[in-house]
């Protein structure tokens, strides 16, 4: 009973802390094609390799980048606002060779100010193809590489034996002073909380999450 109070209390603080405002943008997601095979999902941090068609409302093509064969797939990291919103927030727990469609309101794609040919307040029609996923430096996988002692977070050490790591694998001889330096470089910019750490959430997410 009490609880039900406290939650219908809560839920009652939201609506008047929201006070008018719209609600949250979305993203509408229709999955064109999925694969029989689909051995890895698509995760915030991974790097991955996409074709897109792009339309405005009317459904008048902006973009495609199959014009020229495949040269102009694109990698990019998902998650870290390297792309509109709308991609980092539909473009999640896809199958390689998926296809999907995303109807993408203006907030989550160019907003009011547009961009190039696309006019401002656009929502777009995006047709995505996964081609790949490949672990992106901030992906679990590199994050569990690099943390040696698996207490989810990395220490100033751990960081300096992966350069080295990373290094030696480039073929470039370890320089101590150099790793040192990359490494005081690196907690400034990724230890958000300044507690010597990094967590593997600092790590993941490097931007505001969506
Ligand atoms: C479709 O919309 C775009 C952007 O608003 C505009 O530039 C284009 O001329 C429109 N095409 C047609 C056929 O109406
Ligand atoms: C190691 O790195 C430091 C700092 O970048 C540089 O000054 C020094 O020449 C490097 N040493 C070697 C042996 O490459
Ligand atoms: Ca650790
Ligand atoms: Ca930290």
């Amino acid at each position: 009973m009490l609880l039900a109070v406290l939650s219908c209390l809560c839920s009652s603080l939201l609506v008047s802390v929201r006070g008018g405002k719209l609600p949250e943008a979305e993203v509408e997601i229709d999955v064109l094609h999925r694969p029989f095979l689909c051995r890895r999902k698509s995760k915030y941090g991974d790097l991955l390799l996409v074709h897109q068609e792009v339309y405005f409302e009317n459904g008048t093509m902006v973009y495609t980048s199959r014009t020229d064969g495949d040269k102009h797939a694109m990698w990019f990291t998902l998650g870290i606002r390297e792309v509109i919103k709308g991609w980092d927030k539909g473009l999640q727990d896809m199958c390689s060779g998926e296809q999907r469609k995303l109807v993408v309101p203006p907030a989550l794609a160019y907003g009011k100010d547009g961009k190039g040919k696309i006019p401002p307040e656009s929502t777009l029609t995006f047709v995505v193809s996964l081609l790949d996923i490949k672990n992106g430096p901030r992906s679990h996988e590199s994050f569990q590489e690099m943390d040696l002692n698996d207490d989810w977070r990395l220490s100033k050490q751990e960081v300096k034996v992966y350069l080295r790591k990373e290094f030696e694998r480039h073929g470039y001889p370890p320089n101590d002073t150099l790793h040192e330096n990359m490494m005081e470089d690196i907690f400034a910019k990724e230890d958000a909380n300044k507690d010597g750490f990094i967590s593997s959430r600092e790590f993941t997410y490097k931007h505001d999450e969506l």
